[in-house]
């Protein structure tokens, strides 16, 4: 297939923290698979994590850092474009042109915005953290996307996206392409392994809470051997919100070998919940061990790394601009030298 019939996909991660195992199941893993298939833009989303405070030094570290991992976890950077979203400044101009379009009603009911903005003092929640969903859509609506692989937790900013692109072919005309989203059957919404009736976040700040991807092998053990589980000593998946522990690790396995749930029930048959996890701390660090090899090797070769990040930038502006450019002049905006 060549490049131009092929379909478009875009996503990205904020470096807000340090990458879990969640952002790999529910994203990374599925980027990697679908890079063949598609035509791939993957970016760096640093414009969404400084909806919450961050540490400026910090936060370009992480930066590269994402980029890494992305490279790391398997992408190819001559297969797929990779890019840091502020090194593109259509995504910001996109996104003012839709918070003009957006609805404040759309944006209150978002369940992520609620969940992030109890966590801080109202008076300094920033009306980025609201307007988050509205940028994700430009991010996407540039690259006139035909699919979005995220995790399930993204699901309703996929909808609002959708809502939004049809709001603006309502009002003007057909400019942008519906986005579907793209889940992957495994490995959705991985939770915290203190708590598996939350989300495994990287910005979730207690020890016991997440598998990060540059953990060492002692670090997973440790944590993944303390996981919340329960009392009934019984191995298989459940929706029921007390065996929500056990249904995560099993689902963590499952997603990491590629098995069916009959299969990776029946690899447990007999068996304690101590192997199960000392069966999950073995597949987790047969995955990180070639990843975290990979990262070691390319962190500090910034002249590599800041080369693909230009070049995907670059290719990125190509097919941004593109489209905002349409979108300006559909919505009025005079074109700059329009008489020289
Ligand atoms: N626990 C998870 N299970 C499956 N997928 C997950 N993702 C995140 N957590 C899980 C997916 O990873 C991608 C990037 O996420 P993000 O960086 O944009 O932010 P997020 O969804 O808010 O993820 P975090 O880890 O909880 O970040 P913080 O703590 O910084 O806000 C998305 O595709 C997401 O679905």
């Amino acid at each position: 297939m060549t490049e131009n019939s092929k379909k478009r996909v875009l996503s990205g991660i904020q470096p807000s923290g340090n990458l879990t195992i969640g952002n790999y199941l529910g994203a990374l893993k599925q980027w990697v698979a679908e890079q063949e298939t598609y035509e791939c833009y993957f970016c760096v989303v640093d414009l969404h994590a400084i909806t919450v405070p961050q540490d400026p030094v910090k936060l370009r570290a992480k930066t590269r850092e994402v980029a890494a991992l992305y490279i790391a976890a398997g992408l190819d950077p001559d297969k797929v474009t990779i890019f840091v979203q502020s090194h593109v400044s259509a995504h910001a101009e996109l996104a003012w042109i839709l918070t003009c379009l957006a609805p404040m009603g759309w944006l209150n009911r978002m369940t992520q915005f609620k969940d992030k903005a109890a966590k801080q003092q109202q008076d300094t929640i920033s009306s980025g953290l609201l307007n988050y969903p509205t940028l994700m859509a430009a991010d996407i609506l540039l690259y006139q996307a035909h699919a979005v692989p995220v995790g399930d937790d993204q699901r309703q900013h996929l909808e609002y996206t959708r809502d939004l692109a049809q709001r603006f072919n309502h009002m003007y005309g057909d400019t942008f392409i519906l986005p579907e989203v793209m889940i992957p059957k495994a490995g959705a919404r991985i939770m915290g392994l203190d708590n598996p009736l939350s989300k495994m976040s990287k910005s979730e700040a207690t020890d016991s809470h997440a598998i990060y991807l540059l953990d060492t092998p002692s670090k997973v053990k440790k944590v993944v051997m303390r996981a919340v589980t329960d009392s009934l000593g019984q191995i298989s998946f459940s929706d029921i919100p007390d065996r929500a522990g056990i249904n995560n690790l099993l689902t963590i396995y499952q997603s990491l070998t590629q098995l069916s749930q009959e299969q990776t029930e029946a690899r447990f048959a007999g068996k304690g919940y101590g192997d199960l996890k000392k069966s999950v701390v073995e597949v987790v660090n047969a995955t990180l061990e070639p990843l975290q090899r990979r990262y070691s090797e390319i962190i500090d070769e910034e002249k590599y790394l800041d080369g693909i990040l230009a070049r995907g930038a670059d290719k990125a502006q190509q097919m941004a601009n593109r489209t905002l450019r349409e979108v300006k002049e559909k919505i009025g905006l005079l074109p700059t030298g329009l008489s020289s």
